[in-house]
């Protein structure tokens, strides 16, 4: 028996489309210095969540991209608050003062002193979460569901993998769980929702289309890297981050060997991020990326990666589909 388009699409059409008010159950990493209205607006427009990120940006910068990405897009889209930054509480303020703001995710922290503002106003909650136990915190205090970040993603990264912390998770709390980290293709996607997601998020996949708006030779260094072009840099200071290795890794790495503290490496790597995203120094500057840039080969329009995800999906479905009867 053959499966239908329209049955498919329902198939990948779950609760997080309802909670979050889009097409597809795909969500746009709030990416430091990348995610800003042009990205947000093209994700959101086609049919998915694009999340603005507030990295540690000051509170009126993050308010300008929200008035911005109005102008983009009518349709849902989300704000990450990024919990090590120090502006924290007016990026909260700013984001309480526009009824656009339909979603909150949280990055690197415990979000549970702005939980309920967040949730007075209808907005929805959604922490990034790298153990059981943390996802469970986040349950009990009133999160509408969780992102799972396995340590395969880009930028600040917990302990465990992907694979082990997806179905663990799933398997801990009521609320739906959404997969990242290592996913950039249909096969990803279909993954994740075998082990129990309900969701995914992407952000190097969405680094790599046209309308991210950083230099290209970051979107190069995305594009031409393998599976070992990555490390895991600041284990030691406690701010583990996952980037291209490249010449400032490999110095980041000596330091690290050679006993600096955690003050010395922290100023070394500051300003680091911006200078490789929007100076296009992809040697001297930090280019956060996931372990899925070797898969990613192409920049393409937003639309065309959601497209080209949702067909790979629909078609290793129906195939396991088949094989199954
Ligand atoms: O937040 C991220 N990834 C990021 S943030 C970022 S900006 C930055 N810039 C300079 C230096 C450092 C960061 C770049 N990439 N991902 C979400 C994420 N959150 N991954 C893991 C976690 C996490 C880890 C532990 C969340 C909570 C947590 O524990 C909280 C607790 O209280 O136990």
């Amino acid at each position: 028996m053959g499966i239908y388009a329209g049955e498919m699409v329902k198939t990948l059409y779950t609760e997080v489309c309802d909670i979050l008010e889009i097409k597809y159950p795909i969500l746009q990493g709030g990416m430091a210095w990348v995610s800003d209205e042009y990205l947000v607006g093209a994700v959101s427009e086609a049919g998915c969540l694009g999340i603005i990120a507030s990295g540690t940006a000051p509170g009126d910068w993050v308010e300008t991209r929200i008035i911005e990405t109005e102008k983009r897009t009518k349709k849902s889209f989300g704000v990450n608050v990024m919990l090590l930054s120090p502006f924290v509480d007016d990026i909260v303020n700013a984001i309480l003062r526009h009824d656009s703001v339909k979603v909150v995710t949280t990055g690197a922290g415990n979000p549970a002193k702005y939980i309920e503002k967040f949730k007075s106003k209808g907005i929805k909650v959604i922490p990034v979460v790298a153990s059981v136990a943390f996802a469970k915190r986040m349950e009990a205090i009133g999160a509408d569901a969780v992102i799972a970040e396995g340590n395969e993603s880009g930028g600040h990264v917990g302990q465990l993998n992907s694979m082990p912390l997806v179905p663990q998770i799933v398997d801990a709390v009521s609320i739906p769980v959404i997969a990242a980290g290592g996913i950039a293709d249909g096969r990803g996607f279909v993954a994740a929702m075998a082990l129990g997601a309900k969701g995914i998020q992407m952000g190097t996949r969405f680094i790599a289309s046209v309308e991210c708006n950083i230099s290209m030779k970051y979107k190069e260094k995305i594009i031409s890297a393998n599976d070992r072009s990555t490390v895991v840099t600041g284990r030691i200071t406690g701010h583990p981050v996952r980037v291209a290795k490249n010449r400032l890794a490999r110095e980041f790495m000596k330091l690290e060997a050679e006993g600096a503290n955690k003050e010395q490496l922290e100023e070394f790597g500051k300003g680091k991020l911006r200078l490789a995203a929007k100076d296009g120094d992809v040697r001297n500057g930090s280019v956060m990326m996931g372990q899925c840039a070797g898969i990613v080969n192409d920049v393409k329009p937003v639309k065309d990666i959601i497209s080209d995800i949702i067909e790979q999906a629909e078609i290793i479905i129906k195939r396991l589909y088949i094989h199954e009867t």
